[in-house]
């Protein structure tokens, strides 16, 4: 069954911004999928849009269908075929969006030809590339939702770029529903302390106010405490710390603009100790600037010795096998962010999701905080038995994923 047209599209994401659209057409129909794009972008990610999106759009519509057409959906084919189009590292012609669009949609279709879900096809290609079989019996995968923050994600709000909460339910339902509960009680409780004050929200649905990132620790994890309340499952706080933006190169100083803390690498991993012991965190993803391997190694080994957290690097690793293999050799992390438009091809992001597992570092899938209605992630997520997926907790573009994850488990 061969790719009888690639047709590309501008659409609109969760921001207001144009991204691309990707439809593969065969005889089995049509397979669609869509990029998002980041705020927060790792300076090692791939080039998202090198040129406009319109560009993009002629590229695809004009040249690379005529080079994918008549071809069959292979996408470990179309993937490398693509790579070799391009000639660069970072997709810096055809753009990281232009081809992770083009990539999943290409999967989708090759998973229909098959009559496979997706997250079965995704599961087999990564297993092609895993020491040992992994098998999907169930979903394990549970959503690790953005109730408050700031960063790039919204102004004026805390330093810290996302606080999170990840409620370990029997069901991906029950879990969805009680992170629901927790970003209404983090609401109801900023009422409260802002009588009569505007509250906003940030970019992925999370809470934003003009508090200091340990306030704002402290709200979620009372919050947390309180819905825990009702329930008898685990409901923990994590964070997106993003040190990135806030790093001062030139000083080598992180910046806190909130307290008005300057902290150096070594105080910076000492506060995030702290952090993890007194609020008995569960995942700490990007603490320290995107390049510091040997900070992370340091964190790393300090945080294994005190609890069971995920020492995750994003704008570290950038879905980057390369970046993870530098990553593992020197200790750095225990965990691994998963974005496949970081990287810019599916095959590409499953080989990093396979090194991960082959060396005990943890995958936690995630969106971008520019989304759109895509649910490839959710299949990603339950492919690799991601125990977390990263996808905020409520908007459109959101629940388009922990839909889909219902969805998911009631037919696995
Ligand atoms: C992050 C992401 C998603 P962005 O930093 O992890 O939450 O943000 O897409 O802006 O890089
Ligand atoms: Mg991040």
């Amino acid at each position: 069954m061969a790719i009888k047209k690639i047709k590309a599209r501008k659409v609109v994401d969760s921001r207001g911004n144009p991204t691309i659209e990707v439809d593969v057409i065969t005889d089995k129909g049509i397979s669609r999928a869509a990029a998002p794009s980041g705020a927060s972008t790792g300076e090692a990610e791939a080039n998202a849009f090198p040129e406009s999106v319109d560009f993009h759009v002629r590229n695809i519509n004009n040249k690379i269908s005529k080079n994918l057409t008549g071809l069959e959906p292979d996408l470990l084919r179309i993937d490398r075929l693509f790579r070799d189009l391009d000639g660069t590292d970072n997709f810096s012609k055809i753009g990281g969006n232009p081809a992770v669009a083009i990539s999943m949609a290409v999967a989708k279709a090759e998973a229909l030809d098959k009559g496979i879900p997706l997250w079965k096809y995704l599961n087999k290609i990564l297993n092609k590339f895993l020491k040992k079989e992994l098998s999907v019996e169930s979903v394990v995968t549970r959503p690790l939702g953005n109730v408050l923050g700031g960063g790039a994600h919204a102004v004026g709000g805390t330093d810290i770029q996302e606080f999170l909460v990840c409620s370990r339910g029997e069901t991906v339902s029950d879990s969805i529903f009680t992170n629901a509960k927790v970003h209404g009680m983090v609401k109801e409780k900023l009422k409260k302390k802002f009588p009569g004050f505007a509250i906003g929200k940030g970019d992925e649905g999370g809470w934003v106010a003009h508090i200091t990132d340990e306030e704002a620790l402290e709200l979620v994890k009372i919050s947390c405490d309180e819905v825990s309340a009702d329930v008898d499952f685990e409901i923990r706080v994590n964070l997106d710390i993003a040190a990135s933006s806030f790093y001062n190169k030139d000083s080598g100083y992180y910046e806190y603009k909130n307290s008005g803390d300057k902290l150096d690498t070594d105080s910076q991993i000492d506060f995030i100790l702290e952090l993890i012991k007194n609020y008995n965190l569960y995942f700490v993803e990007d603490a320290l600037e995107e390049n510091d391997y040997e900070g992370f190694a340091k964190l790393t080994g300090k945080a294994k010795k005190l609890k069971d957290c995920l020492i995750c690097g994003d704008d570290l690793f950038v879905t980057n096998e390369k970046r993870l293999k530098k990553g593992i050799a020197r200790g750095a992390c225990n965990s691994i962010l998963i974005k496949p438009n970081q990287i810019g091809t599916m095959s590409d992001t499953l080989r990093t999701v396979a090194l991960a597992i082959n060396n005990n570092y943890v995958p936690v899938v995630s969106h971008r905080s520019g989304e759109t209605t895509d649910e490839t992630i959710a299949h990603l997520a339950v492919a690799s038995c991601a125990p977390m997926i990263k996808t905020g907790v409520v908007g459109g573009e959101r629940i388009a994923k922990l839909n889909e994850l219902i969805r998911l488990e009631e037919s696995i």
